[in-house]
């Protein structure tokens, strides 16, 4: 039997399993990918309530890249990386896999507004990683602190994605501009290989209050898509897809409901 193409996320753990690498391993499992995970952080929470947070000696997260550095990897999702060692340990291990695909989602803040990075972390993450990266999938508020400016208009969209762009030689996936209309949720794709273009994903938005984890799924299947071979488009087409049979099909126990956030 043909072995399936692998994919690594480097995330923080959140032990409710709605964002970081459990629920990415979820969607590159079933997505036919096979996942392995390094871990920045252990994160306790539930929907709607950010716990603790607890960031991962630099050893430790060290150590597992140098495991998993055997492995034939297709392509990288990065999530919550959280400091400075371990954003410059991700960039070591970037830079020793020069050809793979690097999917950041560049997580700042949980979707109830709680930081998920130390202070000086913004900082280096412009200046290191996004350049070594092949795409990000900033959301409004995450774009916002990179370009440090407010986005209001589709045309603050475009020059956005374009600022980006231009300055870190990287794809960018602007998520969330719903400035056209209400009920859709659109994302904007502007590319290294045609950055004049600006790119529309749309599907329709879904209702889900206390979700997290929506920007882990979507790069995580972005990830998975690229590693079976699809094109950056094709791709993203099929995660948000992905995402949006998630949001359908998603669950509330007894006890997990948490306040009304919006989801990130
Ligand atoms: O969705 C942002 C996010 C990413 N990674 C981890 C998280 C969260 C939000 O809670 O816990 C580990």
């Amino acid at each position: 039997m043909k072995s399936p193409p692998i994919a690594l996320t480097i995330a923080g753990y959140d032990c409710s399993a709605g964002a970081g690498v459990l629920a990415d391993i979820k969607v590159f499992d079933s997505i036919g990918v096979f996942g392995l995970a390094a871990t920045t952080a252990i994160v306790a929470q539930r929907p709607g309530h950010v716990g603790l947070i607890e960031w991962l000696d630099p050893k430790i997260f060290k150590a597992q890249l140098q495991e998993l550095s055997v492995y034939p990897i297709s392509t990288i999702k990065i999530g919550m990386l959280g400091s400075r060692e371990i954003l410059n340990y991700t960039c070591e291990f970037i830079d020793q896999h020069p050809t793979l695909p690097v999917i950041l989602d560049p997580v700042l803040k949980a979707s109830t507004g709680r930081s998920l990075s130390k202070s000086d972390f913004t900082q280096a993450l412009q200046s290191q990683l996004l350049n070594r990266t092949s795409l990000i999938t900033p959301n409004r508020t995450e774009a916002e602190i990179l370009l440090n400016r407010k986005i209001e208009s589709i045309d603050d969209i475009r020059q956005a994605c374009r600022e980006l762009v231009d300055g870190h030689g990287c794809s960018v996936l602007l998520k969330g501009g719903h400035f056209e209309t209400d009920n859709q949720a659109v994302d904007y794709l502007c590319s290294v290989e045609s950055p004049d273009k600006l790119e529309r994903f749309s599907a329709p938005r879904l209702e889900a209050p206390d979700l997290h984890g929506t920007g882990c799924h979507l790069s995580s299947a972005i990830a998975a898509y690229i590693a079976l071979g699809e094109t950056m488009p094709a791709a993203i087409a099929k995660a948000k897809e992905h995402l949006h049979q998630r949001i359908e099909n998603y669950h509330q126990w007894p006890g997990n409901e948490g306040e009304s956030i919006e989801a990130l």
